[in-house]
């Protein structure tokens, strides 16, 4: 039997933090929850510590000490996960945009149709996603097409952030040289797991926007990942991908 983690990466998540747990925890198959909380000043993390003791066997938090960002908050959850020996290791939000129940249909395509990384993919067929404001809707549509222009990368929703990796992938991946930590450190994991061959594979998920707790989008990680896909493929013409 594998064993399966999902990293939920947490900042100020109160509303939302104990309902995805119980959740996660009520599916058919067996998932290991790591919760990477920044300090959360909302006292998300007292949450999770709280339910430790009824599932102390599967739920583990990192705390770090402020808000260091998404990408690093992975990197650091991807460490701990190849540490102790997880087979299939999931990225999901706290907020609910991505469905817990098709965590399963993530394990499915990398564990028994053969994918390395399986990404839950808003765009697949049409756009799927429910409630966003047309603006934002727009701007994360046009961003995969420019990814994928730039990169050319075969992947419909490039800054999705519900996935699946095979143990594989992270490590073949040098974690300490992922570069970005907004929605670039998305683009990023795709591309560098693309270039070393892996199969990557988009399932289609219909993505719902956050209902409880606030957004922590910006224009700073906006234009990381606007110059930055750039900069990572002029890189990657000078790398070995072997
Ligand atoms: N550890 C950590 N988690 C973060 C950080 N920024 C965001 N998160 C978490 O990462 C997940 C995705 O962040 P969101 O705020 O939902 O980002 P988004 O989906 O682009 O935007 P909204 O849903 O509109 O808020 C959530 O679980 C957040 O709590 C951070 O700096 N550190
Ligand atoms: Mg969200």
């Amino acid at each position: 039997m594998s064993l399966n983690l999902v990293i939920i990466p947490t900042f100020n998540e109160k509303e939302n933090i104990e309902r995805i747990i119980l959740k996660v925890f009520s599916l058919e198959k067996t998932f290991h929850i790591l919760i990477v909380d920044d300090g959360s000043p909302d006292g998300t993390a007292d949450i999770v510590k709280n339910l430790q003791n009824r599932f102390s066997k599967k739920l583990f938090i990192q705390e770090r000490k402020g808000k260091l960002g998404l990408g690093t908050a992975y990197i650091h959850g991807f460490k701990w996960a190849l540490k102790k020996n997880y087979d299939f290791i999931f990225e999901m939000d706290a907020d609910f945009s991505h469905n817990p129940d098709d965590l399963l249909r993530l394990y499915d395509e990398c564990n028994d149709l053969g994918s390395d990384v399986s990404i839950g993919s808003r765009y697949v067929n049409g756009v799927n996603i429910v409630n966003w404001p047309m603006s934002r809707l727009l701007m994360s549509y046009f961003a995969s097409k420019y990814v994928k222009l730039i990169t050319g990368m075969p992947i419909h929703d490039s800054t999705a952030g519900f996935k699946c990796y095979k143990r594989r992938v992270l490590e073949k991946i040098d974690l300490n040289k992922i570069q970005f930590v907004g929605y670039a450190f998305q683009i990023e994991m795709k591309f560098t797991s693309w270039m070393y061959g892996f199969k990557v594979v988009e399932v289609p998920v219909i993505f719902t926007d956050r209902q409880e707790g606030n957004s922590k989008m910006s224009s700073g990680i906006f234009f990381e990942a606007f110059i930055g896909v750039i900069q990572m493929k002029i890189k990657s013409f000078f790398k070995s991908w072997k």
